[in-house]
């Protein structure tokens, strides 16, 4: 397992298109325990391997209390959509940063889990938020996406310059 870095808006990287996973292998099990990691530690309720510069279509999610319900989602593809919910989104990418965002309700998603298997997940609520954040990422989107141009250029200047405050220092 190993601390992962996580890409920051508006590095082009956030853009790439993830590609499918032909084979779960030991590789892609190392990878989704040190996505898990990174997870945590940051903190944050989800990672897609896209934001630590992987283009494996890869997800962990956990948004359980005591984190302690890690979910993992490989080649997530969603089949059913139903409904609207607006809530506030925060992102790994986008650090201190929050918006409201439209998605969808309610979701079925059929994906591979941690061991390569088939399987089907409903979810509602803010696991729906998550997937759908995340699938947005292996897609080369982030939630700014959906903001005003405006505040999409003045929240990237903003992140342009903290970055260069860090490299700085
Ligand atoms: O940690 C995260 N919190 C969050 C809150 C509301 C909606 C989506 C998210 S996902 C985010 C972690 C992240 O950036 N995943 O890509
Ligand atoms: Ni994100």
């Amino acid at each position: 397992m190993a601390l992962l870095d996580i890409l920051v808006y508006p590095d082009p990287r956030l853009r790439d298109i993830a590609q499918k996973v032909d084979a779960v292998t030991a590789i892609e099990q190392e990878l989704v325990s040190s996505m898990a990691e990174t997870m945590y530690a940051a903190p944050g309720i989800g990672l897609a391997a896209i934001q630590v510069g992987v283009d494996k279509r890869i997800i962990v999610i956990d948004i359980s209390e005591y984190r302690d319900d890690l979910l993992v989602l490989i080649n997530p593809e969603i089949t059913e959509q139903d409904g609207v919910q607006v809530s506030e989104e925060g992102c790994l990418s986008v650090p201190d940063i929050y918006a409201e965002v439209a998605r969808a309700e309610k979701i079925t998603v059929r994906h591979l889990d941690q061991s390569g298997e088939p399987a089907v997940l409903s979810a509602g609520g803010l696991l729906a938020v998550c997937i759908q954040h995340e699938i947005d990422h292996l897609d080369g989107k982030v939630f700014v996406d959906y903001l005003s141009r405006m505040k999409q250029s003045r929240i990237r200047k903003k992140l342009l310059k903290a970055g260069q405050q860090k490299s700085a220092a």
